[in-house]
């Protein structure tokens, strides 16, 4: 009971201290560009396919030809700063950021890589200077059939945008009540004082030894 509360404790602690898997988003694929093998929900079911394994297995996603694109959508803004994915090996992939508004704000080319066995998945994390993008579009941009997404994971925390000037107030700024700062400052301190009535003092005894 104790070590599963401590490992509990240290998860929590873990967890918090990147940032975590974005969760609940959709995907969605393009209607044209092939028929996919399988249910969209192999890409963020946790299971990430062993490096080297067939990129036509179950644990994929995979179809034919280059002109399929999946859209995965935050439902906000988040401002993302690591990608995992599993992808073949043998394909060049390209995951193009985009704003609210659409508008693409940055791509990630994933080149294929120098892979003797000849395809099978591989996976890596890219990580990257925060970008607070509403979705990616994800497509296989070359490469041979079959082409295969085994699992991709985008981590971020929710985009709060920045106060920017311009705007109005919710309501006036209150005047602060009592002695004004300026009117404090008046009133000379006790050392003054003391200087003050020193330099009196000496200037009395000067006159009265002048007078005689
Ligand atoms: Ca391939």
């Amino acid at each position: 009971m104790k070590k599963t509360l401590i490992a509990l404790v240290i998860a929590f602690g873990a967890s918090v201290a990147s940032a975590a898997p974005l969760v609940g988003y959709t995907v969605q694929a393009s209607t044209g560009g092939g028929s996919l093998s399988g249910s969209l929900t192999l890409l963020s079911d946790g299971n990430l396919p062993t490096d080297g394994s067939a990129a036509a297995s179950a644990s994929n996603v995979y179809w034919n030809g280059t002109g399929k694109s999946f859209i995965f959508d935050f439902g906000a803004v988040f401002a993302l700063t690591e990608l995992q994915f599993s992808l073949d090996s043998n394909d060049d992939y390209s995951f193009v950021f985009k704003a609210e508004d659409g508008t693409a704000l940055s791509t990630k080319s994933i080149a294929r890589t120098a892979d003797t066995r000849n395809g099978g998945m591989y996976s890596s994390l890219l990580q990257f200077d925060p970008i607070a993008a509403r979705s990616v579009v994800l497509s296989a941009t070359g490469g041979r059939n079959p082409y295969a997404l085994g699992e991709i994971a985008f981590f971020g925390t929710l985009w709060t945008a920045p106060i920017t000037s311009g705007g109005t107030m919710d309501q006036a700024p209150t005047v602060p009540t009592g002695p004004t700062p300026g009117a404090a400052q008046a009133v000379p301190e006790p050392g003054t004082l003391a200087l003050l009535a020193g330099g009196l003092a000496i200037a009395g005894l000067r006159l009265r030894k002048r007078r005689g």
